[in-house]
């Protein structure tokens, strides 16, 4: 049997898993979502990805028509339902149905959709390799716009970025904020290491702040390594010691090359490798059991 996505309550075949045109989700991008892992029967950070699910959906006023412990469960039950024990989970929650209108008013049900399926990862060589990444023109949403801290449905900010990376043919790139600091990559996290310390865009950088991102400060600490979070431009950026990126997808990615520019010795460096270790080790041994 094929995988199937949970819609309000129930398991639909992954074709027959469908919603409204009239839902504010897809007419406005009105809504909220969670991009996460399960590895080896435990989902990883879950009550992390829900903390900022719920923090996102309050502040669009968005009333999440399950509680905390239902959502949990019902993402652990379609994990269990689909056989899935290393998988992609993306939990997202719409406004609902509504008229053709924006007024969020009108939308008397939000959804709820947990879609669960395997994951398409980058080669395994870009790890050991490192990738070359490079900068786009397009800047992130100002905070005071849209705070690209709310893990929101419209990614339109993130997609003309994404736009350009593929005009160069690269893996990823990176996006600065409307101050010209680095602030993230289009679906990632930034660090980078300067003088032996590990640094990463603070919040007010206007980003989202990663699950990933968190784990591998907290990972830093635990191996001695320094960290700081502050703001940095591109030329700081090209003359770092090391750099990578962090996600979910992606988990912890070396970059080797940032617009042409060779970093450190060209090859993955020593705290990124050693980052990318404990972070295996750590997805492999932590997590909420889909067992129960
Ligand atoms: N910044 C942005 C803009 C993101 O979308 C991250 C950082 C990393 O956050 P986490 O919590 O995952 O460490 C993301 C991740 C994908 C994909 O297919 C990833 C994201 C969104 C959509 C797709 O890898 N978000």
């Amino acid at each position: 049997m094929g995988i199937s996505y949970y819609i309000d309550g129930k398991l639909y075949p992954k074709e027959e898993a469908k919603v409204s045109v009239l839902d504010h989700g897809f007419l406005y991008g009105d809504g909220v979502f969670e991009g996460i892992r399960a590895y080896n029967g435990r989902v990883f950070r879950l009550e992390q990805h829900l903390d900022r699910l719920w923090q996102g959906a309050r502040t669009l006023m968005l009333q999440i028509p399950l509680s905390r412990d239902a959502l949990r469960k019902a993402v652990l039950w379609t994990l269990r339902e689909n056989k899935l024990r290393d998988a992609y989970i993306r939990l997202v929650v719409t406004r609902g149905v509504g008229d053709l209108g924006l007024d969020p008013r009108k939308c008397p049900r939000p959804s709820v959709i947990i879609i669960t399926d395997t994951i398409s990862l980058y080669p395994a060589e870009l790890y050991e390799r490192g990738m070359e990444v490079v900068s786009v023109s397009t800047r992130k949403n100002r905070t005071d716009a849209l705070n690209p801290n709310i893990k929101c449905l419209n990614y339109l900010n993130q997609i003309l970025g994404r736009l350009e990376v593929n005009r160069e043919g690269a893996p990823e790139g990176i996006m600065l904020n409307q101050d010209g600091h680095v602030a993230e990559a289009t679906a990632d996290n930034i660090f980078m290491v300067l003088k032996g310390i590990l640094v990463t865009p603070p919040a007010i950088a206007g980003i989202l702040l990663g699950i990933t991102r968190e784990t591998v400060l907290e990972l830093a600490v635990k191996e001695g390594i320094p960290t700081e979070e502050k703001l940095f431009g591109l030329h700081t950026l090209y003359n770092s010691e090391e750099c990578f990126l962090t996600g979910t997808g992606a988990e912890v990615v070396p970059v080797v090359k940032v617009d042409g520019r060779t970093i450190g010795a060209g090859v993955p460096g020593e705290m990124t490798r050693r980052i990318i270790k404990s972070f295996r080790e750590l997805v492999q041994q932590e997590g909420t059991p889909i067992d129960g």
